[in-house]
């Protein structure tokens, strides 16, 4: 089944001449898979529609907050009720206490929280934190994790472990970058040379506990201990990026399954966003009360934001953290994930394709070998001709996976038994075309 994309292509025609790319985020131009990137005019509970009106089943969920699935009903409400009360005041409001009180409940290991307004900006202003309360300068980060677009960050192991990183991106100085040290993921030899090499300058070790930008790579029980055990012994900051996994793996979000293994393990600062605005720019840093009072305005950290806390924002995120509260939210959002991605490896079985598949909470990803990847490397070992083919043979069936092989793919609570179905049917026929 190939769908009319004209109008798509129209679209996308329009939008290249006016926006680079056509496209205001790099991932969304379809650019790693090929073919038209479909411009979506509506979206209701666990599906999208394009501009030819073509319905999908929607596994990307805005790449992690639509977890209540497009639309929720008390979210709508809560939006709109906000809405008539005003868009944006530039001044403290009830609800941002509110959502940060909620916040501060559901992760234990916070005891305050600054709003911003997007992944990347808490992550950059976790740094600087960080940076500003150790006065050190050099942080470690792991291939194939990625924390947002902040200079520092955009860096690639150098070209060997003592080396700093080099930048992946033009337009950031080498100089930006010459304090961020890249590690490769889930390596215990690396890490501890690092430490043993740098650790009296290290200002942080920031993480994706699960790292969802290459795809579903689990960072490995004792690789997180020795993490945590050896930011205390050296006095670095241990920073979880839990943007995609916060209140989307589990209630308490990575941090809480790893709590399950490592008793009492917590991270010193924990970055969040996606499913805590629920769909609208709302993201937030936090960490101990010692550490957060050192930002702006009482401590010496600067940080600021014109629509920090953003009155209907927060109204999106408060409500769909509510709702996530809901018994037995996450324990059915696991069954139907598990479920899907039991189904993709028995439909990958009965063609004879080579696949693994992970999941925990609402998010999955899966790759197309025998054995779940430790790391960014054997990721990158995947055909990605094949990923493509795969890629279009469900989209053009009616499923809507992320358009890159790197990334995570989510359900949420509007996906039901038989969207599921219906998505393991145009699997099977997908894994045929491999
Ligand atoms: P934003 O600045 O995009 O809100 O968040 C940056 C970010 C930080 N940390 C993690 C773990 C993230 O996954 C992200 C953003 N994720 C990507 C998808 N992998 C957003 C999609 C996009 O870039 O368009």
């Amino acid at each position: 089944m190939t769908h009319n994309t004209d109008l798509n292509a129209k679209l996308f025609e329009r939008a290249r001449r006016v926006i680079p790319g056509g496209v205001n985020s790099p991932v969304r131009a379809f650019k790693a898979v090929g073919g038209t990137p479909r411009f979506i005019q509506r979206a209701q509970g666990a599906y999208l529609w394009d501009a030819n009106g073509q319905r999908y089943i929607d596994y990307i969920g805005s790449w992690g907050p639509m977890i209540l699935g497009h639309g929720h009903p008390a979210v709508v409400e809560a939006v709109q009720q906000a809405v008539l009360q005003g868009f944006s005041f530039g001044a403290p409001t009830e609800r941002e206490v509110e959502l940060a009180e909620e916040i501060l409940r559901l992760l234990p290991s916070m005891e305050m929280v600054r709003l911003v307004s997007s992944g990347t900006e808490a992550a950059m202003s976790a740094i600087r934190l960080a940076r500003g309360a150790t006065a050190r300068s050099k942080l470690i980060k792991f291939e194939g994790c990625y924390h947002g677009h902040a200079d520092a960050l955009l860096v690639k192991a150098g070209s060997g472990l003592a080396t700093f990183g080099n930048a992946t991106s033009a337009g950031v100085p080498p100089e930006v970058v010459q304090h961020t040290l890249v590690l490769e993921y889930n390596n215990l030899e690396q890490l501890e040379a690092a430490f043993a090499l740098h650790g009296p300058e290290l200002a942080c070790l920031m993480i994706e506990p699960i790292a969802g930008n290459m795809n579903f790579v689990r960072a490995t029980v004792p690789f997180v201990k020795r993490c945590r055990e050896l930011c205390s012994q050296h006095g670095a900051l241990l920073v979880f990026d839990e943007v995609m996994t916060g209140f989307r793996v589990a209630l308490g979000g990575a941090q809480s399954v790893y709590a399950r293994d490592i008793p009492g393990f917590e991270p010193d600062l924990t970055v969040m966003g996606k499913v805590i605005g629920g769909g609208m720019p709302l993201a937030a840093f936090g960490g101990k009360r010692a550490v957060m009072e050192l930002m702006a305005p009482i401590g010496p950290v600067y940080q600021a934001g014109t629509l920090s806390g953003n009155p209907v924002a927060t109204a999106c995120g408060l409500e769909t953290l509510r709702q996530i509260q809901q018994p037995g939210f996450f324990e059915a959002l696991s069954r139907k994930t598990r479920s899907l991605v039991d189904g993709f490896q028995a439909a990958a079985a009965a063609q004879g394709v080579p696949f693994s598949a992970d999941c925990q909470g609402g998010m999955f990803g899966f790759f197309l070998f025998q054995d779940l990847p430790q790391n960014y490397a054997t990721v990158m070992t995947t055909n990605s001709q094949r990923f493509n083919t795969l890629f279009h043979g469900l989209l053009d069936r009616g499923v809507y996976i992320a358009p890159a092989l790197y990334e995570a793919g989510f359900v949420s609570a509007a996906h039901t038994e038989d969207d599921i179905a219906q998505t393991l049917g145009a699997a099977a026929e997908a894994f045929r075309l491999l």
